[in-house]
């Protein structure tokens, strides 16, 4: 049977992972009915909480959940190098890789419709948007939604990603496929970015690659988050600006792959 990992990337999130976990589980049999086997993998990366001992507590009561612990902490860009690894290495051609926070404010709900959308329009990422028609956001401070706002503005000017509007979103599925794509090319610890500006990252090193986007409208339930958030907004901000202009310089690579 084609399989699904749901790639869970972790740092103290030990009031929201175990909640998150049950959500995905909640979707098991609908998923089975597709054609799809459930793999839930949490990459606890050496939180200070006890996130290991919840996400322990959860391999025990389901068997279809496994995790991946960091012995030092990576930052997000280390979550996401093990991500990709983790499922190059037990994955195969037709299965499927979600990522999303473990924050519990991405439902794992939508991953039908991301994956429908996947398939029937070929594309080799989806990505759960803030910017589309049926989007909502509930409970984001005016002052993250400004700067969601701007940092979209900015990358569609300096990225231009076609079908992409939400750059920074980390609510999305991705193809086997692509992801070895993007292996060959940059090598098996692909992102580099310290700063939240990694998920940006990802996306653009996947369009050099070749990756064909997707959005689908979500509900983003920020009001579900227990704790603090981990984003440094300032440091996020200035990395963002300067990131973007950096990976910008790829894009030849990308022409002159197709020619
Ligand atoms: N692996 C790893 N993940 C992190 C780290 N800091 C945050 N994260 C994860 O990155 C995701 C985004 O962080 P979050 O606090 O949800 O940011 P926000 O949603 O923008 O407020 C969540 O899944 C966090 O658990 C880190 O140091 N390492
Ligand atoms: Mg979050």
């Amino acid at each position: 049977m084609k399989k699904i990992y749901a790639i869970l990337p972790c740092y103290n999130e030990a009031l929201n992972i175990g909640d998150l976990i049950d959500e995905w589980n909640n979707q098991k049999d609908l998923l089975k009915e597709s054609g799809y086997q459930l793999n839930i993998v949490a990459i606890d990366d050496c939180s200070r909480d006890n996130t290991k001992q919840v996400i322990s507590q959860k391999v025990d009561q389901y068997e279809n959940v496994t995790l991946f612990p960091h012995e030092v902490n990576k930052g997000l860009c280390g979550g996401l190098n093990s991500a990709i690894s983790y499922f190059l290495k037990n994955g195969c051609a037709d299965d499927f890789m979600v990522l999303m926070d473990g924050d519990n404010t991405h439902n794992p709900v939508y991953v039908h419709e991301m994956l429908s959308k996947m398939l029937n329009e070929k594309k080799d990422c989806v990505i759960a948007s803030r910017y589309c028609k049926a989007s909502n956001v509930v409970g984001v401070a005016a002052h993250r939604e400004f700067m969601s706002d701007m940092a979209k503005y900015y990358y569609s000017m300096v990225l231009r990603v076609p079908d992409v509007k939400d750059y920074t979103c980390g609510y999305r599925i991705y193809t086997y496929g692509i992801i070895k794509k993007l292996v060959d090319k940059f090598g098996t610890e692909p992102i580099v970015e310290k700063s939240f500006a990694c998920m940006m990252e990802l996306l653009y090193r996947l369009y050099i690659v070749g990756a064909k986007f997707g959005e689908t409208g979500f509900e983003l339930r920020y009001d579900n988050k227990k704790g603090e958030s981990k984003m440094q907004v300032f440091t996020t901000m200035k990395k963002s600006l300067t990131t973007a202009l950096k990976l910008r310089r790829l894009r030849k690579e990308r022409t002159s792959a197709k020619c």
